[in-house]
């Protein structure tokens, strides 16, 4: 399994480079790497794995992250409204177009591979439309697709792509937005 020690941070140079493509088919290697990304995710979701291996709580991680410099990622997140989640082993993928509508995450965003004290808001695309392959993690089974994504699912999209082109959200960062509209998450009554 992946563990904190296997994510590179902010000075690496691997950070800064334009990953390569993946060839496809999905090489067993290759297909074992974005198997362990997605379980780093899913324990890093899990209170018990948490507290054992000291996992910061995360949605997505690309692979450069783990000094690997190909273009893949995992994300698994609800979206803003618990309604769906997003679970996604993307391989190549390519942002095909964005809205012109920009929005934020209020709090900020951090990075797997920034120190931990460091975030600040950054502006992206509400939406976006991406032609991906998806790997099935079960099966190994890749298919084209067109991914649209709106709202908090996009912003972790872009955040991970943006991994793949060399940039971190450090690169990005603003004090304020004024006029964007931030993401809203649902508040539940207590
Ligand atoms: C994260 N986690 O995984 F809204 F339950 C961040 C870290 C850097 C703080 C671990 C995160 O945002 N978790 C989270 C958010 C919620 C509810 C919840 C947990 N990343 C992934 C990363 O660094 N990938 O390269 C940073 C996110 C900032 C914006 C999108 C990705
Ligand atoms: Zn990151």
């Amino acid at each position: 399994m992946l563990l904190n020690k296997d994510i590179i941070q902010d000075g690496h140079p691997t950070l800064r480079l334009k990953a390569k493509e993946v060839p496809l088919p999905l090489s067993e290697e290759n297909l074992n790497t974005l198997r362990l990304m997605m379980e780093y995710i899913e324990n890093s979701q899990n209170d018990d794995m948490v507290e054992k291996y000291s996992l910061r709580p995360s949605v997505g991680l690309a692979a450069p992250q783990i000094n690997q410099s190909l273009k893949m990622f995992c994300m698994k997140t609800m979206d803003e409204n618990f309604e769906k989640q997003h679970k996604y082993a993307v391989v190549n993928p390519k942002i095909i177009s964005h809205s012109e509508e920009m929005t934020f995450l209020p709090g900020g965003e951090g990075c797997l591979s920034v120190d931990e004290d460091t975030t600040g808001l950054v502006k992206r695309a509400r939406r976006i439309k991406a032609k991906v392959n998806l790997v099935n993690l079960e099966t190994g089974d890749v298919k084209e697709t067109t991914l649209k994504l709106s709202g908090y699912p996009s912003i972790v999209f872009q955040h991970e792509y943006d991994h793949l082109l060399g940039i971190l959200f450090i690169d990005k960062m603003s004090e304020s937005l004024p006029d964007i509209k931030p993401i809203e998450f649902i508040q539940y009554e207590e």
